[in-house]
């Protein structure tokens, strides 16, 4: 290696697997990237997005000057000027109609940073908003609300223990493609490959054979949208035929005579015709499951953005609890991760948070302190009292990610004003009246606090930047911190991010000290805060949530404690804490301290499958695909990870494209309730008969962004076809999956 050569050790924080790179730079070029391959838990393994992370640093179409939009043209300007526009915007929406007109939406590369999840809370909590939207109501936020009633937190999520399992039974994800969600795991193949060499078998639902599916035993074509008919069948039959055994979880779970109860009306033939799974292999899964020794079930998008994503996810967990699989070694289990733990428990809380407020036009729910994004068209369209005249976007593209993008367009153009931070000029930023840019992933550092939450092990791994931010660069959370001074009405002038810094870190610091239970109970918190004092920012906050979090050191009062210096020094590569251990019951901070297997609002919902409703569509049932070389909407303008064939394609079955008589790279249009578009075709059997499959992501092709190979490879917007009027009742959650279209030749 040449003298003037470094080598950087970090992870990637593109998704949930959070692979640990070997980065080699000279100067502020990047001369490498490959698998770290003494990070302890992702071994050398990364995807093609991962060898890629340096074009995203490189990419000239990176918005790297603040900038304010004056019609169609966009100004350079100093930060000075950006952020007193925005205060100015948003101080007279404030004053004018108060503040829940200023609506806030989070995008999902938020979760994948440090600064994203440290400050954007403090942003949304000085802002004082009801109409908070982000990418989790178009995700995981049915998991995340059955969490929040089962177990009493939204982060106390149950993640298959997929090193000791031996039966897998996947539905409604693809994680050879995703690379795992709501289940951290780099390198999926391989634990795939190791469950089954270990004499596992692994079972995938899904109505397309996905990689994923062919990795596996067995594969088993579902209708899109009738998990949950399948799940009431395998819960049937684990009571007819005395399957159920709670194992050690037992004598922590309220209500199983009301689950045993509440499934026992349904036919098991009925179900069966609803999902297109016959009865004996239902059944067959349901003895499978209970009498594996260890045996996970997981579910994922799929079974999430669908018209029963809070009961599927529901549904999910009561197997796992009713075959003594929670909790357990090889089951589905907890995490006890080293900082941040949203699952820590211990404080029962009184209610859910759900349904404390609803939204003003179609009066949903809340769920967790937000409202869904299905909803966030209609508010900004609809007059009258408490209409949304304004909208800050964190790392966010709604206009493709969300239901209807032409409806969603549209809204965005309608807004009084709009602040983005953003690395992107694209289909939704260019609406911004002011864009701040956010650095890149290598100028910042990194550690996975939302997904070690989510971890098949317990893993701390903190990240250094590789390169420094350039000259005149704000990092991403003084951003953050200046848009909460703009929404407090501060002067720009008076640079408030220090004030702010030291002010968020002191609450947190009293926040436990105040906690009888603490080690830091009689610590002085000024103390505290000297202790931290050499470090700033995320990085002062992350020591502090390391120092105070299960492995931490509690400044002094823990002998092997570790904190951010220990990572620091000692684990360039990242500290592995081992296997996932019981939580029970520590874990549960339901208002009655036990799991609540039966919560009220899902028993009643499952009333909704016995509606006689007729399934069988005239047309076909359209379904979501992920793509190994995309991630959301935000990485096509890298050209290494687009060239190969078109990759925005129709996915249909040769019997259903006879019928239609289109043909193979020919266009398709396809229709919905929502919209239209015209699409290339692939014809292929490994998408179920009935049903066809589209990326999302796609469609650069809008006037006035800057992503000059994305345009080039624009392919269209799935999301004109999904119908922001159908949501999951119960949590809100977009449906991305069953959407009936009707297909045929197109232009
Ligand atoms: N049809 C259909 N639609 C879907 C889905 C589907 O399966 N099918 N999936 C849904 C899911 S699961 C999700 S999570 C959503 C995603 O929805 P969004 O989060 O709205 O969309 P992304 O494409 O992830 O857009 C991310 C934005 O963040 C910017 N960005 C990237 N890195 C950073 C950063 O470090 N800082 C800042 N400030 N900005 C950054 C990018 O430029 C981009 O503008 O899409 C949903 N939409
Ligand atoms: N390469 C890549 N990786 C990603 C992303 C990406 O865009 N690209 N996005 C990231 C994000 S934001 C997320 S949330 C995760 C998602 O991670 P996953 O959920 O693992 O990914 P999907 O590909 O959406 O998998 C959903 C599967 O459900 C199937 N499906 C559709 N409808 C139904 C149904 O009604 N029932 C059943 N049983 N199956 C159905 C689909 O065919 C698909 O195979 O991936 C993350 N990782
Ligand atoms: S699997 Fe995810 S974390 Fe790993 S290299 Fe690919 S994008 Fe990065
Ligand atoms: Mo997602």
């Amino acid at each position: 290696m040449d003298a003037t050569e470094k080598v950087h050790y970090r992870t990637c924080p593109l998704c949930e697997a959070t692979c640990g790179l070997e980065i080699h730079t000279k100067g502020n070029e990047v001369t490498s990237i490959k698998g770290d391959k003494l990070d302890p838990f992702s071994e050398g393994y990364l995807c093609p997005k991962g060898y890629h992370l340096d074009k995203l640093y490189a990419d000239p179409d990176r918005i790297k000057k603040p900038m304010i939009r004056e019609g169609d043209q966009w100004r350079e300007v100093s930060w000075q000027e950006a952020f007193t526009e925005v205060r100015k915007g948003l101080q007279s929406i404030i004053k004018q109609n108060g503040r829940d007109a200023v609506a806030t939406y989070l995008g999902n590369p938020n979760v994948h940073n440090l600064a994203g999840m440290l400050y954007v809370p403090i942003l949304l909590k000085t802002l004082g908003s009801k109409n908070r939207y982000s990418a989790s109501t178009m995700d995981q936020i049915p998991k995340q609300l059955t969490a929040e009633w089962m177990f009493g937190s939204d982060f106390s999520i149950p993640i298959p223990d997929i090193d000791r399992t031996d039966y897998f039974l996947v539905i409604g994800a693809n994680p050879l493609v995703s690379n795992g969600s709501l289940m951290t795991a780099p390198n999926m193949r391989k634990r795939m490959r190791d469950l089954r060499k270990r004499g596992g078998k692994i079972v995938v639902i899904d109505p397309v054979r996905t990689v994923t599916a062919k990795a596996a035993d067995e594969h088993y074509a579902i209708t899109p949208g009738t998990d949950a008919y399948l799940l009431v069948g395998i819960i049937q039959t684990l009571f007819e035929e005395e399957l159920v055994d709670l194992g050690r979880a037992g004598k922590h779970v309220n209500g199983l005579s009301e689950v045993k109860e509440a499934v026992r009306g349904f036919s098991i033939e009925a179900l069966s015709a609803k999902c297109g799974i016959e009865v004996k292999v239902i059944r067959r899964l349901a003895r499978e499951i209970a009498t594996s020794e260890h045996a996970a079930v997981y579910g994922r998008m799929g079974t999430c953005t669908q018209a029963f994503g809070t009961m599927n996810s529901w549904l999910i967990d009561v197997i796992n609890i009713l075959t003594g699989n929670l909790d357990q070694e090889g089951g589905v289990m907890f995490t006890s991760p080293a900082a941040g733990s949203k699952n820590a428990g211990g404080k029962r809380k009184k209610s859910a948070r759900y349904g404390r407020f609803h939204s003003r036009v179609r009066n949903c729910p809340e769920v967790l302190g937000e409202l869904p994004t299905s909803c966030l068209a209609e508010e900004i369209e609809t007059g009258g009292e408490g209409q949304i005249k304004a909208l800050v976007t964190v790392a966010g593209n709604p206009v493709l990610s969300a239901p209807n993008g032409e409806r969603m367009e549209k809204s965005l153009g309608q807004l009084d004003f709009m602040v983005s931070v953003d690395c992107y000029l694209n289909e939704t930023t260019r609406h911004a009246n002011v864009l701040l840019p956010a650095p890149s992933a290598l100028e910042r550092s990194h550690y996975d606090l939302s997904f070690y939450q989510l971890s098949v092990r317990n893993i701390a791994h903190y990240s250094k930047q590789v390169f420094p931010l350039e000259e005149g660069q704000l990092d991403e959370w003084e951003v953050l911190l200046q848009l909460t001074a703009a929404v407090m009405n501060q002067d720009v002038g008076a640079d408030p991010v220090s004030a702010l810094d030291d002010y968020a870190i002191m609450q947190l610091i009293k926040k436990e000290c105040g906690i009888e239970s603490s080690p830091l109970a009689d610590r002085d918190p000024n103390e505290i805060f000297a202790h931290l004092s050499v470090r700033k920012g995320p990085e002062r906050m992350l020591d502090f949530l390391l120092r105070t979090g299960e492995y931490g050191d509690f400044f002094g009062e823990k002998a092997d404690g570790i904190s951010l210096s220990t990572l620091m020094e000692n684990h360039p590569h990242g500290l592995d804490l081992g296997p996932l251990k019981p939580r029970l019951p520590q874990v549960l901070s339901t208002g009655s301290g036990k799991v609540e297997l039966a919560p009220p609002l899902l028993v009643k919902d499952l009333e909704r499958l016995k509606e006689k409703r007729d399934r069988v569509q005239k047309g076909l049932l359209l379904v979501s695909r992920r793509q190994l070389q995309s991630n959301n909407s935000w990485m096509h303008n890298i050209g290494e990870l687009t060239k190969g064939a078109n990759k925005c394609t129709l996915q249909i079955h040769p019997t259903d494209a006879a019928r239609h008589q289109i043909v193979d790279k020919g266009i398709a249009s396809v229709k919905s309730v929502a919209g239209h578009i015209n699409v290339s075709v692939e014809v292929t059997s490994d998408v179920m008969e009935g049903v066809v499959t589209l990326p999302h992501g796609w469609g650069h092709h809008l006037e006035g962004i800057q992503l000059r190979n994305g345009e080039r490879y624009a392919g269209v917007n799935s999301n004109r076809l999904s119908d922001e009027n159908e949501i999951d009742p119960v949590s809100g959650n977009a449906i991305f999956n069953g959407i009936p279209v009707e297909v045929s030749i197109g232009s």
